[in-house]
């Protein structure tokens, strides 16, 4: 999948007789002309850092986001919720996998990956800091969450670098499924008794500011936006992607017959826009900073997962060594 449409050797020939400046100005027009960047293709050395950033934090986040969802997996309500749960924390794992293979495409290794995310040099998006305290909460992580990545991940099919807009095109289809199911337990929740009802308005008071918070810091405080965008990594600012998020869940939300925990939510008839109050700032810092509700218990788990998995990879490695070296006494004799 990610070897697909290489550059053509025309094209690697003449970028190496160039200097980098020319080489830069070249790479712009083919940004500007809306090409796909492929791994083997010159491009700047920070177009390169930002991507390995943007996409190994996405990967980390998929495989951190397994963690809040698999803490309901043996308290699931019945078979059907389990089977399904089990399906979408699979798909979480998956896309962990198609995003850190596109990083690889990068330069950058898996073990390097692992050992920033657990050492804590790499960041996962800040929601994941969060607890599940009810079984509403798979509900709506699955409709706020999945639904704010869906908002952030379609524009990022359009992104300027081949490997990880290819990847998005089968992750969102698979997120947009979850969105489903998601919206299907809160429909079945918000049908059936008062308490659970509450129960479901309880969880949507709990994880609505984090999700509106997953789109990252204002326009104007975003330190990557503006190059990001030059570059076509971002199509769509994290305000504007917000505001699309938002404007398409109020409905929803009132279709439920849920509130939204903000009483200063309205809608403005000339803009055709929800507008929304002010944003914690602090809170998200907070999480940032590694200071949030699961921060460290998420790490913890992670750490765990890999010294467990330690003995795996030096049986693998041990193996590969033996093939290797029973391969050269072949050549040899
Ligand atoms: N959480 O300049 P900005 C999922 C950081 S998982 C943590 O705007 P950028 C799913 C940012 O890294 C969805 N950090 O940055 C899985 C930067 O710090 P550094 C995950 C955040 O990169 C399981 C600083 O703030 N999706 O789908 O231009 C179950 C300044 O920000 C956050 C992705 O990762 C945050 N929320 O824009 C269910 C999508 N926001 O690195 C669902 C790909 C900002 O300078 N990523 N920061 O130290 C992106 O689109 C962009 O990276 C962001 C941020 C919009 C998140």
């Amino acid at each position: 999948m990610y070897t697909q449409a290489l550059n053509d050797p025309a094209n690697k020939a003449a970028t190496v007789a160039e200097g980098e400046e020319e080489q830069n100005v070249r790479f712009m027009a083919r940004i500007d002309a809306d090409e796909k960047i492929e791994p083997n293709d010159w491009m700047p050395d920070s177009y390169r850092k930002t991507l390995i950033r943007q996409i190994s934090q996405h990967a980390n986040s998929e495989i951190i986001g397994m963690l809040p969802e698999g803490n309901w997996n043996t308290r699931a309500p019945t078979l059907r919720r389990k089977a399904t749960l089990l399906a979408k924390i699979q798909d979480e794992g998956g896309h962990g996998l198609y995003l850190y293979s596109a990083a690889e495409t990068l330069g950058i290794s898996r073990e390097e990956m692992e050992h920033q995310l657990i050492t804590g040099k790499a960041r996962y998006s800040s929601i994941f800091n969060y607890p599940t305290l009810s079984w509403a909460d798979i509900g709506t992580i699955g409709w706020l969450v999945d639904g704010a990545a869906i908002m952030n991940q379609i524009p990022l099919c359009r992104c300027s670098f081949g490997p990880y807009a290819r990847a998005m095109v089968r992750v969102c289809k698979e997120e947009s499924f979850h969105q489903r199911q998601g919206y299907e337990i809160l429909l079945a929740l918000c049908n059936g008794s008062d308490e659970q009802k509450a129960m479901a308005q309880e969880s949507i008071n709990r994880w609505w500011w984090p999700s509106i918070m997953m789109f990252g810091p204002h326009d104007t405080d975003s330190t990557h936006s503006d190059q990001s965008m030059a570059w076509k990594i971002k199509r769509i600012s994290n305000d504007d992607l917000r505001q699309k998020f938002i404007d398409a869940t109020v409905p929803q939300a009132h279709f439920l017959g849920l509130e939204i925990p903000d009483p200063d939510m309205k809608f403005n008839q000339e803009t055709g826009h929800w507008e929304f109050g002010k944003i914690d700032w602090d809170e998200f810092k907070q999480v940032l900073a590694g200071n949030g509700p699961c921060n460290r218990e998420r790490l913890a788990a992670r750490t765990k997962a890999f010294e467990d998995g330690k003995w795996v990879q030096e049986a693998a490695l041990a193996h590969a060594k033996k093939q290797a070296a029973r391969a050269a006494n072949k050549e040899a004799a």
